[in-house]
């Protein structure tokens, strides 16, 4: 799935950038092009992947090139404000070559959250392309205002974006680590998911061709139904033996039975890893309604019975009936990595704790001028050092 990623902000810059670099790695170059977008010169200016003409900068009379400072409201004005540079720039990459757009921000900073809203409902009205979200949630302990901005950003986004895929910072944090210090390892998490469904299906210049395909209407199918998604990931380390021929032969007749029973049996354990374990947003993933399943590596470890049967697993135990798999052969690989995305969740602890708090924190905002009008009042009680008045 060709894809044009559009980085809002600091963090979206930043991941928008990592795409670019794993692109241009990866055995299947040109899948993602990237643009980055932000009020802020210098996030512009630090990135190393995105060509300059791609860098725009939005908001300079506003705020000067130094950021909107966490307030989403004044990202989002200037977003759609400097609406039309943001569209110009897309139509001169030229959207024919897109399967898709995938808009990523942190939703709790400012300028990216409140951006990437105004640019999935612009993108919507002018192209009939998908446009698909990557919404960054604040780590619990980052302070009220990024709640704040978060709820409001994905309550606007929701309804303007095809799908939202959220990634919790929290959930990725090691024992005594900072945010900051995760963010790199989240970064490269995130583009290398997203970058394993998006190839999957891109057979150019591919010397194996997967024998369950995964081709982009499959992810469009998936990701149709909208809403929250999360994505996971597991791998499994594989030692993939060079045999002769007659080896080969003979593995048909004693043994290869086995043999094929027990790489079915690790492409479900691989699935179900992926399916429970650590999910850019930890959700009950019985609460999906549609699923896709990609496992990549080397062709012989694939084996077509082993995904049948994975799928059965995830179809019987998520609330919707449709899930698609397919394969991605690494003919280089070691390991048998599993991809898979779970579309329009209900249950996230996370997203609804955030919502919670949100409203706590929305409240609160609420009657600070309350708070600031009865101190003007006790003021006028009082006399000043001079006398009345
Ligand atoms: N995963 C991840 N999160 C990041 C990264 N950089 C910042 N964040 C998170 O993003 C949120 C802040 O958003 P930013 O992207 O820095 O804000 P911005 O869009 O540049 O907006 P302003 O700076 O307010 O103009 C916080 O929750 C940070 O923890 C990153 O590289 N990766
Ligand atoms: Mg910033």
């Amino acid at each position: 799935m060709k894809t044009l990623v559009i980085g809002l902000g600091q963090a979206g810059g930043k991941i928008a950038d990592t795409f670019l670099a794993d692109d241009r790695k990866s055995p299947v170059p040109h899948t993602f092009e990237a643009i980055a977008v932000n009020s802020a010169l210098s996030d512009l200016t630090g990135l190393a992947n995105i060509p300059e003409e791609d860098r725009i900068l939005i908001g300079e009379t506003v705020v000067k090139g130094h950021g909107v400072g966490a307030d989403n409201r004044l990202g989002a004005e200037i977003a759609e404000d400097e609406a039309d540079a943001i569209l110009n720039r897309v139509s001169k990459i030229g959207v024919a070559e897109f399967d898709a757009f995938l808009l990523v921000a942190a939703l709790g900073g400012g300028t990216g959250s409140g951006a990437i809203p105004v640019v999935a409902k612009h993108l919507k009205e002018v192209y009939d392309e998908p446009v698909y979200a990557v919404g960054i949630l604040p780590a619990e302990n980052e302070g009220d205002i990024y709640t704040l901005n978060a709820a409001r950003s994905l309550k606007t986004l929701l309804p303007s974006a095809d799908a939202v895929i959220l990634v919790d910072n929290g959930t990725f944090l090691r024992g005594g680590e900072s945010v900051k210090e995760a963010y790199e390892r989240i970064n490269r998490e995130i583009v290398k998911r997203i970058g394993i469904i998006a190839r999957a299906g891109e057979v150019r210049g591919r010397k194996s061709v997967a024998e369950m395909v995964v081709d982009t209407s499959e992810i469009i199918n998936t990701m149709r139904t909208g809403g929250i998604c999360s994505i996971g990931y597991a791998s499994e380390r594989v030692s993939v033996k060079k045999r002769g021929f007659l080896s080969r032969l003979l593995s048909l007749f004693v043994g290869g039975r086995r043999d094929q029973i027990g790489k079915a049996s690790r492409i479900l354990s691989v699935v179900k890893r992926a399916t429970k374990g650590r999910l850019l947003l930890p959700c009950d993933y019985r609460s999906a309604n549609k699923a896709l399943i990609v496992l990549a590596g080397p062709p012989s470890e694939l084996d077509r019975k082993g995904i049948e049967k994975a799928r059965q697993w995830l179809e019987q135990n998520i609330s919707g009936a449709e899930v698609r798999g397919g394969d991605y052969p690494l003919p280089k690989s070691s390991y048998v990595g599993c991809v898979v995305l779970l579309a329009g969740i209900s249950n996230a602890p996370r997203v609804r704790s955030l919502l919670e708090r949100a409203k706590i924190v929305q409240e609160k905002v609420a009657e600070e001028p309350k708070r600031e009008r009865d101190i003007e009042a006790l003021l006028s009680d009082i006399d000043k050092l001079g006398g009345k008045t």
